[in-house]
This record gives C-alpha cells, sequence and structure tokens, in this order.
C-alpha cells in the first residue's frame, strides 16, 4: 500500500522531469525490485538533473574559456635569486616540521580502474616496479611508512575507491596485511556516483531495477572525503594539509616538504605541481590567469591557437602542465562543505550498456550515452590563494596510463629506473652505461632505502658495485 502510494508520488514526478521511463518495467518487477528502484529514483535531485541534461548532457559545447586567458606565475624547481634561495630553505623546514607534527595527510583518489592498461581490478593493484614488482598501492604503502620513520610521525593515509572497486580494494589492502601499514592510520572511503544518461537526456538503466551509476569524477573527492568522515578523522588527528595525488604515478613524492612548506608560507588554500609540457597538446592540465583567477583548463579544451601560442624565445606561452598533485587544507575542504558548493561537470560522451524498453540489454557498439564528471582541478579557483610549484618531471612525475608508447608501463618502469640512476649518480656512484649512453641495468629504489635523492648519502655502504646488466633492488 505505502508502496503504492510513493510509485504514484514518483510517477508523477517522473513525468514533471521527462524521466517516465524509468517506470515503464514496473509490472515486470517483484515487490524488492519495485522498493529497489524507488529507493534510487527518491535519492535524485530532479531539478538538478534537469539542469545537468540542460546544460552538460544535451549541450554539446564543453567548458566555457574566459577571453582572457594568460600563463600562470610559479615557483621553480631551484630558487631565482638569493632571497627565494632564503624562501625555499626556510620552506623545507617548515614543511619538515609540519610533517613532523603529523600536520600532513596523503590522499591518494583511486576509484578508476585500470581499463586503459588493459588490467582488470583496481589500478593501485598493477604491478609496476623494474625489479620487485610492486604494485602502485605497494609502492605508496612504503612510502608514507617511509615518511613515518623518516619524521618520526604518524602519516595517515586516506584512499578514495569507487563503487567499482571498493570491495576489491579492501581485499587487497587485507591480504596483503596494509602493506605493514597500522590499520588504523589507513582510512579507505567511497567517492559517490552520477547517473548516466541517453544523449536525449534520459536516465538509464543498468538493470530493470537498477540506475546506471558511474563515480563522480575526483572532483568527487571534496564532497566524499568530508561524507565519509575522512575530514572528522583529520580534524581528531590534527592534520591541516591534505597531499593529494592520483594512483598512476608511482614517482610521487607524497610528503615534500618544500610543496608544503611553499603553500603554508603563503598561507596558500589549494596548491599545485606543474610540468613543464613537453608538447603543446600534452594530455595534462594547462595553469592559466582567467581574468586573474588561476584556473586549469584540460587539454581538450584549450583552443589550439593557446595551446599552440610561443613565447619570443621559442617556449609555449601556455607551458604549465597540471599533473594532479596538490596540497589542499583540511579547512577548505570544510568550508567548500559547509557552504554550497559544486564543481562543473565534464561531459565523456561513452558506450554505456543499459536496458531497453522492452527490458533487452542493449550493448552499443558505437558511443550512446553521457556520464558527467567533476574534477578536482577546478576546485582551483575557489581557493583564497593558490601556488604553483613547478617540478621536474624526471624526478615526480611518470604516469601509468596504457600498454604501450606514451605514458606506459615501459616509459614508468624506465623511469623509474632511470631517477635511482641519477639519485646513485649524484651520491658519487657509477652507473653502467650502453654505448648510447643509455643505462645497462636494472635499478630499484625502495621508498624505505631512500625517499629523496638526499638520503642515498646515509646509505653509500650498503650499496654494491653495480656492473652491466645487473638488477639491483636497494632496501
Ligand atoms: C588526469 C588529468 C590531467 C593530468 C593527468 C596526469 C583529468 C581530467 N585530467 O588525466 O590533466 O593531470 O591526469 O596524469 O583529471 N579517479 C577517481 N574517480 C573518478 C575518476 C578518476 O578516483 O571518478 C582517479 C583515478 O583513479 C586516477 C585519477 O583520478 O587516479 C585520474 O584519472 P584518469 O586516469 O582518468 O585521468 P586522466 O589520465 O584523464
Amino acid at each position: 500500500m505505502r508502496t503504492q502510494k510513493i510509485y504514484e508520488d514518483i510517477k508523477k514526478l517522473l513525468k514533471e522531469h521527462h524521466q517516465s521511463h524509468l517506470l515503464t518495467l514496473w509490472d515486470q518487477l517483484d515487490m524488492a525490485q519495485r522498493q529497489n528502484l524507488l529507493a534510487q529514483i527518491r535519492q535524485l535531485d530532479l531539478a538538478k538533473i534537469d539542469d545537468w541534461v540542460a546544460n552538460c548532457v544535451k549541450n554539446s559545447a564543453s567548458v566555457a574559456i574566459s577571453g582572457d586567458l594568460v600563463p600562470a606565475s610559479f615557483y621553480s624547481p631551484c630558487p631565482a635569486d638569493p632571497q627565494q634561495h632564503r624562501k625555499y630553505a626556510g620552506a623545507v623546514e617548515l614543511g619538515r616540521e609540519l610533517i613532523r607534527q603529523g600536520k600532513v595527510a596523503a590522499f591518494v583518489v583511486a576509484g578508476g580502474q585500470g581499463t586503459r592498461l588493459g588490467f582488470d581490478g583496481p589500478k593501485g593493484n598493477f604491478p609496476i616496479s623494474p625489479v620487485k614488482n610492486k604494485t602502485l598501492f605497494q609502492i605508496f604503502a612504503e612510502s608514507v611508512a617511509a615518511a613515518s620513520l623518516k619524521y618520526q610521525a604518524i602519516c595517515p593515509w586516506y584512499i578514495m575507491t569507487s563503487p567499482l572497486n571498493h570491495a576489491e580494494t579492501i581485499e587487497i589492502f587485507c591480504s596483503n596485511d596494509y602493506y605493514g601499514l597500522d590499520e588504523e592510520n589507513v582510512f579507505i572511503f567511497q567517492q559517490g556516483t552520477l547517473p548516466n544518461f541517453s544523449t536525449d537526456g534520459k536516465i538509464l538503466l543498468a538493470d530493470k531495477d537498477r540506475l546506471s551509476c558511474s563515480p563522480d569524477g575526483h572532483g568527487g573527492s571534496l564532497k566524499a572525503l568530508y561524507r565519509s568522515g575522512a575530514i572528522e578523522d583529520m580534524k581528531r588527528r590534527g592534520v591541516e594539509f591534505i597531499s593529494y595525488f592520483q594512483v598512476d604515478n608511482p614517482l610521487i613524492n607524497i610528503f615534500d616538504p618544500l610543496f608544503i612548506g611553499l603553500h603554508a608560507l603563503d598561507k596558500a588554500e589549494m596548491s599545485s605541481k606543474a610540468v613543464i609540457k613537453n608538447s603543446p597538446y600534452e594530455k595534462v592540465g594547462n595553469f592559466c590567469l582567467a581574468d586573474g583567477k588561476l584556473t586549469v583548463i584540460e587539454y581538450s579544451d584549450l583552443p589550439d591557437e593557446l595551446a599552440e601560442k610561443r613565447n619570443p624565445d621559442g617556449s609555449l606561452a601556455f607551458k604549465l602542465g597540471s599533473i594532479a598533485i596538490h596540497i589542499i587544507n583540511r579547512a577548505f575542504v570544510e568550508r567548500l562543505n559547509t557552504d554550497v558548493f559544486s564543481l562543473p561537470l565534464h561531459k565523456a560522451v561513452k558506450k554505456i550498456p543499459y536496458i531497453d524498453e522492452h527490458g533487452k540489454l542493449v550493448e552499443p557498439a558505437e558511443p550512446n550515452g553521457v556520464k558527467l564528471e567533476s574534477f578536482i582541478f577546478d576546485a582551483v579557483p575557489l581557493a583564497s590563494k593558490s601556488i604553483i610549484l613547478q617540478i621536474l618531471r624526471s624526478e615526480e612525475f611518470a604516469p601509468t596510463k596504457n600498454v604501450a608508447g606514451i605514458d606506459s608501463v615501459e616509459t614508468t618502469r624506465r623511469m623509474i629506473v632511470a631517477r635511482a640512476a641519477a639519485w646513485l649518480e649524484s651520491a658519487g656512484l657509477s652507473i653502467p652505461k650502453k654505448p648510447d649512453g643509455s643505462i645497462d641495468c636494472v635499478l630499484e629504489i625502495a621508498p624505505g632505502f631512500a625517499l629523496e635523492k638526499d638520503d642515498i648519502k646515509a646509505k653509500l655502504n650498503r650499496i654494491p658495485q653495480i656492473k652491466p646488466k645487473d638488477r639491483i633492488y636497494l632496501s
């Protein structure tokens, strides 16, 4: 009786919002299925959905680009003059102190799957290290443990999953005994989802009694951090700074005193690391000042003439690429969530299987639907202050996205070896090279052995002489 009343109300509401098709298969559902479907529909904010349909789903224009776009200013990897030298030194000291005081937490967004890698399961479980074949999760876990030891502090680690991989991620951490970390200090939580639409704005069904939904993008992390209790947990621990990174970058320097220190010294709310782009169309966001406000414009949205624009010395005018590494203040996330905030939604047209009006599963051969996502970097303009630190790609950025070619498993492994070789050479060791100058051995440095280049010097007596073709693992 009650279900019938709810059904009638929802039917009316759906009609007003042009989504009546969601109940077409009602007569084929048993009681439990009916309740299930109604519960999902009741969670939808249909007024908001009307707005998304009009402005994002049906509208093919992607992102509105402001008329006045100029390149953003940034800190270079090395200080430019004595004054900046003093500032960097002070920042490193401050950053170390903040980590020591337990004020910095690690946060990885790991809601995506390893689809592009042809890998079944959470991408964090992809084996990547060149000698030991450690997974991305294991490398991050060891980095967190090493930072904890180095700074004699608790370094909590927050991990955002999605409904696509939450249970599996928990299972991976449990079966690996949290990689030796204290389970108390690892907080795994799920991001939200958004419904998927047909290109004409109808919410798709994944089953007769189930709406088709997808993770709401890494921008969803700002709400998920709050709703999951992660922010509350940080507050209880005294965490003030969130070190945000993506699951695909094993070179990440999670606890970087310089970055944390500059961010804190400049009283920023959300800061970013950047690389100098290696081509006008490299698949990274672009830092720009849009009408004076720091903004990231995704590569696919930057007009060609701006992507190609050059300075008189031939360098790209918009050369700063966003690599999805941020320091975000815990208080900033709290502020956003206690005000009303939303990030813009970006549209992706995809092949989305669905149940048609006859109850049949359709597996489209061509893109047929729209997924909506929000992006973390769209929060940058919402911050009261934001800095950018340019870093060296070879030191900190090796995204594992593809099976082969650019940003692939092979390039990532090569970069892990090259960085290890550079660190060892900087400590005075010699690395075997082939006649063409390429490295002639395989090297892997465990985070527990060295978290950064300078950690090597104290361990020189533990490093064997390295011969051509050697496979060396330093731990
Ligand atoms: C992202 C950035 C790009 C650049 C690049 C660096 C976007 C749109 N672009 O490109 O500017 O910084 O990374 O490598 O982000 N994720 C979730 N939940 C989601 C969606 C994604 O947790 O709903 C995670 C995912 O697990 C991964 C990260 O976000 O850790 C990035 O996702 P991606 O691989 O789809 O991003 P990509 O390569 O388009």
